[in-house]
């Protein structure tokens, strides 16, 4: 979001997922998209076999899509940034950038042409790994193309320059005009059923809903009295205003606990204790918080360190929408009623609201969405009512008979002109060492979900993938005398784990993958606190291990 909101003034995918089959060419980088969103990756599959449509993968892995890809760049773990400014040199070297939608509709071009200057593929292919003639023909393939998409997902943003990665996407698309049309566009896939629309409601440290800055005094104002906050009848929290200082994210919170600055943690379904890094770390952060309330479906390993466990509704058992990655709202509706004392999110936060003295009287999820409506300009048009005769809307939908949008920023961008961005190379914060000779890189599989509270709850899919593996390559195991199935020991700097060696050339020689899906072999006591400064995201995609074959099988399955 922070690379795109800077360039483009929206941090949202561009374009629909409909739009797949229009592209000629496709770039998908860092996103293992048929297991990670396999039903989005089903039109990625369609456009090439059946459209002929040219897939390019950049990706270390050698993921499933690889088979359909006319190229697979393989670039070593977090080199990027050298891999897509040796392809801005190869277009502008070859002439085959775009001079009129660079004069028109961007800005910050001459800079960025000078940073480009000097990556020739001979450099690039000696930071990435990728040959250069490879290279070449990928910038080729893009600019070429009457109509070319990027995707992308983890692999580009869980590293210390996550930021800077999405912006030297941003520049490819600038340099060739690949935005703002049909099949074309800068296409992060959000990973979460919700995230997006978390995100557009200002679940985020620094805005409110529709991304108002709440250091801006009038979006403030403009809150407090939609809120009713400066009227009378507020009771003991008359006195309340506004926040207007930015907060923290999930990363710094952890810090702040163990600062002394943070005493209560409100954690509503998120599992911190294996989605975090170092968690080490995070077990002493939330040991050490004085309250920890924890609200989830399922008492996860999170819930069994909190004060008080609220339990909620799931999916199934609430009114609700979801926005997913293509900014399509879409309503749910209940088939079950709740377990036990289980409750819709929205029922608990309202009673606790009206405990601490709001006046709070929504009747249903309805009644929140017109209030949405009402201050969320982009959901503006947007009501249940509509919801319930379609198949979604899609945001910018600003007014009641707004038929939503399905790509953004023709014409023009959301900021006005397109930004161009200097994006410097910079390696991964832990490089490999004699001690820590692997690189290791964490992700996932198609059978399981994060820490598994959902999904190793289902016996059929828990069968599919019973156990924790590390992807490790045919030489590196036969270098360590490691056989096929055997345990191995991994090990960084912060923690150890036990998991299966699955030997294949999936992974490249000197990295070693593994997902974080098993408690009992929890790859977040692995990685490292090192974050982008700008989104604070972990670099989940590069930690130093070592790897030691195990004698006996300790992992039964
Ligand atoms: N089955 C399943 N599906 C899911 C989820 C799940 O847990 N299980 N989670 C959902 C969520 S929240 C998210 S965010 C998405 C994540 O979706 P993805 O990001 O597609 O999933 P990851 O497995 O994290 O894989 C990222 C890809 O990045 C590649 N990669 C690793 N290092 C680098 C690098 O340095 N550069 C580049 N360019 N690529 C690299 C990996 O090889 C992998 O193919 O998935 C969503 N879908
Ligand atoms: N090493 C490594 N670590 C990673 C990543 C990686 O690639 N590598 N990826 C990161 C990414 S992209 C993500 S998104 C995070 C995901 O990390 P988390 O979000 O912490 O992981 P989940 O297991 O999805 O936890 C979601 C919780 O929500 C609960 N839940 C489900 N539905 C509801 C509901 O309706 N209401 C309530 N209250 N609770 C509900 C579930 O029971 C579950 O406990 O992990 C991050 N961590
Ligand atoms: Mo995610």
């Amino acid at each position: 979001m922070a690379g795109l909101a800077t360039t483009l003034g929206s941090g949202a995918m561009t374009n629909s997922i409909a739009d797949i089959a229009e592209a000629q060419v496709i770039l998908v980088t860092g996103s293992n998209t048929t297991e990670a969103h396999p039903v989005l990756a089903l039109q990625m599959k369609k456009a090439v076999v059946e459209r002929g449509a040219k897939l390019i993968l950049a990706d270390p892995r050698r993921i499933e899509l690889a088979q359909f890809a006319h190229l697979h760049l393989r670039q070593r773990p977090g080199s990027d940034i050298a891999l897509f400014n040796t392809m801005a040199h190869v277009i502008l070297a070859e002439n085959l950038h775009r001079p009129d939608f660079i004069a028109e509709r961007t800005e910050g071009f001459e800079a960025f042409a000078e940073s480009v200057a000097d990556w020739t593929p001979e450099r690039g292919a000696r930071v990435t790994g990728v040959p250069a003639e490879d290279i070449i023909a990928a910038a080729r393939l893009y600019a070429t193309a009457e109509r070319a998409s990027i995707f992308w997902a983890m692999g580009i943003t869980q590293h210390v320059t996550g930021t800077d990665n999405v912006k030297a996407l941003v520049n490819l698309a600038l340099l060739t005009g690949h935005v703002g049309r049909p099949g074309t566009g800068l296409n992060p896939l959000r990973g979460q059923n919700n995230v997006q629309g978390a995100c557009d409601m200002g679940g985020l440290p620094n805005v409110f809903p529709s991304y108002q800055k709440v250091t801006d005094p009038e979006a403030r104002a403009k809150f407090e009295e939609a809120w009713g906050m400066t009227t009378a009848d507020r009771g003991p929290l008359s006195a309340v205003r506004l926040d207007t200082q930015v907060g923290l994210t999930v990363t710094e919170i952890m810090d702040a606990i163990l600062a002394g600055e943070v005493r209560a943690l409100y954690i509503m379904g998120e599992n911190p204790m294996l989605s975090d890094p170092d968690l080490h770390h995070a077990r002493e952060a939330l040991e050490a918080v004085d309250f920890l309330v924890h609200q989830d479906i399922f008492l996860n390993e999170t819930g069994q360190l909190a004060d008080v466990v609220l339990p909620a509704a799931s999916f199934a058992e609430k009114w609700g929408t979801f926005t997913n990655t293509e900014r399509r709202v879409q309503l749910i509706r209940p088939a079950l009623s709740p377990p036990g004392e289980a409750r819709p999110d929205w029922e608990i936060i309202t009673d606790l609201a009206n405990r601490l003295g709001a006046n709070w009287r929504y009747e249903s999820p309805a009644e929140i969405m017109d209030e949405i409506a009402a201050v969320t300009p982009i959901y503006g048009g947007i009501s249940y009512k509509r919801l319930e005769s379609n198949g979604g809307l899609q945001w910018p939908c600003p007014t009641s008979d707004h038929p939503g949008t399905p790509y953004l920023h023709r014409g023009k961008f959301s900021r006005g002109r397109g930004l161009f961005s200097v994006t410097p190379y910079l390696e991964p914060a832990e490089q490999p060492d004699d001690e820590y000779p692997f690189v290791l890189s964490t992700g996932r599989v198609l059978f399981h979900w994060h820490g598994g509270t959902l999904s190793r709850r289902s016996p059929g899919l828990d069968s599919l993938a019973p156990v924790a593996e590390v992807e490790i390559h045919p030489r590196d195991a036969e270098r360590l005398g490691l056989q096929d199935g055997q345990s191995v020991r991994v090990a960084s700097r912060r923690g150890e784990v036990i998991a299966r060696a699955l030997i294949t050339p999936r992974s490249p020689q000197g990295t070693v993958f593994m997902t974080f899906h098993y408690a009992e072999a929890a790859a977040n006591l692995l990685t490292g606190r090192h974050v982008d400064p700008v989104a604070k995201i972990p670099e989940y995609k590069v930690s130093a291990v070592r790897v030691e074959p195990l004698k006996e099988s300790v992992l039964t399955s």
